[in-house]
């Protein structure tokens, strides 16, 4: 591309692969580095052990280590819609991030990604190496896509940018291109603002704009796979699967317009943004697998969501919820699943609940769900 710099030839690539933005930084170690091991080392990760792997480490701290044939990292964002917090449907429903209201990224990134090396392999005129680190690669990609110009870390801890906010993904594509001039860093604008801290449902931003991942609602909904602490349920309101609380208040985000998001991230249907919770209940382990399929709520497995669903159905207030709750209590496989049921039983407190508790007792023989059934009794009216 004649008359455009090597930035702009890749900025135009990336546009027509179906990114929304691109920058590029060099493989130096990060300056930041330390600062993720101060956080591991108070236990801050909770139970995402992959991200201590002594293995994976170096990586982290020296992108070169994770592909050493790299000489500049392309960084590409690409927009999901703005959760606007619309209310729900009724207190049946759950809410769900936005970035599963359309396909799991893992179907919408890899054929982007392929078609901007295609583009990159014809313009660079040799058959390109290249290795991508899209979320699960051992690679810092907040810090180094804000190197790479694209924006600064908020206070929530979200890149953002200063066009396109925070409600985007990262992939970063390592290539042996030298893409020269370092992009002048964008400060930091959130000034005195402190909105996302102020929102956060269970007070977990930390001063220092790091997140205490084990009482966030992402972490709690969908990487963790045992129980939801007792305390953090009821901050949990009605966020089915993800939180976006911290991104929808944010200023940066208030202005944006979703026209220009993927079309693969658009929702098809309320019923991904506002999910049934009754539906959820009774879906078979195939049933979910057929419904989930191509979606990112695939991740929390079956057990999961509905241990999630009735943690919500129990924060709604709303007794009508208990037949759904005593049928999960009654006939549901996964003990997890009963004793998230058992406390929203107890936390609805009506006359009714507590008598399905008693004959859930008699019943019952798994300890964990029998431990939860006696707590709800003792809690409920
Ligand atoms: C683990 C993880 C999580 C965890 C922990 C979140 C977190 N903030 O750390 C959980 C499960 C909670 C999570 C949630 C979400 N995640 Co996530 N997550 C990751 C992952 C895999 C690693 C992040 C990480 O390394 N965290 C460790 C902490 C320590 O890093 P950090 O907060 O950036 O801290 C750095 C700086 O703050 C700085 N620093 C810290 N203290 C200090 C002090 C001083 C003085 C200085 C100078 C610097 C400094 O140094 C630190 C180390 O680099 C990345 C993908 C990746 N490979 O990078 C995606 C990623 C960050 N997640 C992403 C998304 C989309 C989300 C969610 C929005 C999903 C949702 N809606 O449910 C939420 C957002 C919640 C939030 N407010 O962060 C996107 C973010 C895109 C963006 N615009 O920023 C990423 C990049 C995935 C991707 N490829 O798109 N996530
Ligand atoms: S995603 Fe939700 S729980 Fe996590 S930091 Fe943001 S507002 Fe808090
Ligand atoms: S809500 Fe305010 S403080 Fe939080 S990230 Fe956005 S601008 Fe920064």
């Amino acid at each position: 591309m004649p008359g455009t710099t090597p930035m702009e030839a890749i900025l135009e690539i990336a546009v027509d692969s179906g990114f929304n933005f691109a920058g590029a930084t060099n493989v130096e170690p990060l300056a930041v580095f330390p600062h993720y091991e101060e956080w591991l080392s108070a236990g801050l990760h909770a139970g995402m052990r992959y991200l201590e792997n002594p293995d994976m480490l170096p990586a982290r701290r020296d992108p070169s280590r994770f592909f050493p044939e790299a000489v500049s990292i392309i960084f590409l964002g690409i927009r999901y819609p703005v959760n606007r917090l619309d209310p729900l449907p009724s207190s049946r429903h759950g809410r769900v991030s936005s970035y599963a209201w359309g396909l799991d990224y893992h179907a919408v990134l890899p054929p982007a990604i392929q078609t901007m090396v295609d583009r990159l392999r014809s313009l660079a005129g040799f058959d390109l190496p290249f290795k991508t680190s899209v979320d699960s690669a051992p690679v810092l990609e907040k810090p180094l896509a804000a190197r790479a110009g694209l924006g600064w870390q908020g206070r929530n801890s979200c890149l953002i940018h200063p066009v396109f906010g925070s409600i985007f993904f990262l992939a970063g594509l390592f290539v042996p291109l030298n893409i020269t001039g370092q992009p002048d860093p964008v400060p930091d604008r959130c000034g005195t603002c402190r909105r996302c801290v102020e929102a956060c449902p269970t007070g977990c931003i930390r001063p220092d704009g790091t997140i205490d991942a084990g009482r966030c609602l992402s972490y709690l909904t969908i990487e963790n796979k045992g129980a939801i602490p007792r305390d953090l349920r009821p901050l949990m309101g009605d966020w089915l699967f993800g939180c976006d609380v911290c991104q929808s208040v944010c200023p940066w985000n208030a202005k944006l317009d979703d026209s220009d998001v993927h079309p693969g991230f658009q929702s098809p249907d309320a019923q991904m943004m506002f999910p049934n919770l009754e539906k959820i209940s009774r879906l078979t382990k195939e049933e979910f697998k057929h419904t989930y399929k191509t979606s990112p709520l695939l991740r929390a497995k079956r057990k999961g969501l509905l241990r999630n669903a009735a943690v919500v159905l129990g924060n709604s207030g709303d007794t009508g919820a208990l037949p759904v709750l005593g049928h999960m209590l009654r006939e549901e496989v996964e003990p997890l699943v009963r004793s998230h049921a058992a406390w929203a039983v107890g936390r609805l407190r009506a006359p009714e609940g507590r008598q399905m508790l008693s004959q859930s007792l008699r019943r019952e023989e798994d300890p964990s769900v029998l431990e939860e059934i006696q707590i709800a009794l003792d809690g409920a009216n």
